[in-house]
């Protein structure tokens, strides 16, 4: 058993959708428990550090500009491995590539967008999840 925490958002597709319930009914059934969830309009220093390795890629602006289009929801999502397993429970970054059975297989459905709309984000590893945790939720910070 290895008990980690994750730092996922709920892009704002996913609220503008009102899918912020079936994706949380999703971490939830999957028995990972929610430490803190926040909805807000992520500020231009909070996307910046969050996407810091992928500035100066021509998806950047475009990315910038989705995720600062309309609220979204931070949450830290603890349990067992749970970083591997939100990542499997998304499903691949291009939701048309994503597995049926997937939130983005079977909820995403962005094409023609200037840079791919696919509801969530999970941190990808411990080191990115303690770093992500820390710009979203200071006070939560290990
Ligand atoms: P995330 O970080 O959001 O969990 O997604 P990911 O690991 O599956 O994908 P990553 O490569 O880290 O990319 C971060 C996010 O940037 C947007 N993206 N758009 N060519 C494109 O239009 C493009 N490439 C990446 C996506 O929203 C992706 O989730
Ligand atoms: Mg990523």
């Amino acid at each position: 058993m290895t008990q980690e925490r994750t730092l996922i958002l709920l892009k704002p597709d996913a609220v503008k959708r009102q899918l912020r319930g079936e994706i949380i009914r999703r971490i939830e059934q999957k028995g990972y428990t929610i430490l803190a969830l926040d909805q807000r309009t992520a500020s231009h220093e909070e996307l910046t550090a969050h996407y810091a390795e992928h500035e100066g890629k021509p998806f950047f602006p475009p990315m910038l500009e989705f995720m600062s289009s309309g609220p979204l929801v931070a949450l830290v999502v603890a349990g067992d491995e749970c970083i591997a397993g939100m990542r499997s429970l998304m499903g691949a970054t291009q939701p048309t590539q994503a597995a049926p059975g997937t939130i983005r297989g079977d909820l995403g459905r962005a094409w023609d967008k200037p840079v791919i709309e696919n509801l969530i984000h999970g941190s990808d590893s411990p080191e990115s999840a303690a770093r992500e945790i820390g710009i979203w939720f200071p006070s939560l910070a290990a």
